[in-house]
This record gives structure tokens, sequence and C-alpha cells, in this order.
């Protein structure tokens, strides 16, 4: 019995193990419900919209959501969402993120965590403030998706972050 018993718990621990790994990709993603995506068997969930939305109304999708547009903190982080858009959709796509310099000029917060951005992965020259109108953090299409500062109004794919 105390066999049988040790091999019923053995195969719920790995029952819960594989659940929680999310071993099934997309399929079985415990609190993870489409559109949201959860990347690499990360803690957070990501949504990559198909349409485009300037960088305000891209925000406020993401807040009717429950979400934020993206908070990237690392480059194990960045590299994840980059490698998933290249592999998932047109490379002409370019995606919003949720940095900005809207409140004081140079200087880069999260809107969902509305923290100073730390980690960051600028094209070099950048951010730029081209024309003295951009504020809004995107990954760019053009560049090997590294960073760029843009005009908020342009209407771009975005990512948002649960
Ligand atoms: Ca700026
Ligand atoms: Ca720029």
């Amino acid at each position: 019995m105390a066999v049988t018993r040790s091999v019923l718990c053995f195969g719920l621990i790995l029952f819960f193990f594989v659940l929680q790994r999310g071993v099934f990709g997309h399929v079985i993603c415990p609190g993870c419900q489409a559109p949201f995506v959860r990347l690499d068997h990360g803690c957070y969930m990501y949504l990559f919209s198909n349409f485009t939305k300037s960088w305000s109304d891209a925000q406020a999708y993401c807040r009717s959501k429950y979400a934020n547009l993206a908070t990237i903190t690392s480059q194990r982080e960045n590299n994840m969402i980059v490698s998933y858009v290249r592999s998932k959709f047109p490379v002409s796509f370019s995606w919003w993120l949720g940095g900005n310099d809207m409140a004081q000029e140079g200087r880069w917060v999260w809107v969902g965590t509305k923290s100073v951005m730390t980690y960051t992965n600028w094209y070099p020259d950048q951010p730029d403030d081209s024309g003295g109108r951009e504020d809004c953090l995107h990954l760019w299409q053009n560049y090997a998706h590294r960073w760029n500062d843009e005009w908020c109004g342009f209407a771009k794919n975005f990512i948002c972050e649960q």
C-alpha cells in the first residue's frame, strides 16, 4: 500500500509541477486567459495587439483589460518579448511599451509601476526627442527591435502586461 501511495503522491506532485510550469504552453495556463499569454513560464502575462492605437489609446485599452502598457525591467524580459514578437508577428510591426517622459523631458518612467527606468535597451543615439515631441517608448521594428522614443500620437501595435 505504501508503494501505491508513494506512486500516487509522486504522480500528483508531477501533475502540479507540469501544470505550474505550463508545459502545455498556452493551453494549460492557470489564471491566464486569452488574449493574454504567459511567456517562458514566467509570472507575468502579456497581451500583444494585432491592431494599432496611439500610445494613450493603447494604454486605455490595456486598462480596460486590467493591465498597463508593458514594463520591461531586465535583458531577459526584453529578449523574451522581442523573440516572441519576431516569431509570431510580421517584423514590420512596431510596439508601444509603457515607458514615457511626458511629465518631465528626459525622465523616463513606466506607466504601470510609476517607477523610473533602470534597465534600458535604447538604440544608439536614442532617446533623441526628435522634433521636441517624442515622449513614448516603442520597440523599433527597423532597428532590431531596440528602443526608440517616438511621437505618442502615432498608431502602433502595443503590448499590455498584467
Ligand atoms: Ca521626450
Ligand atoms: Ca527617437
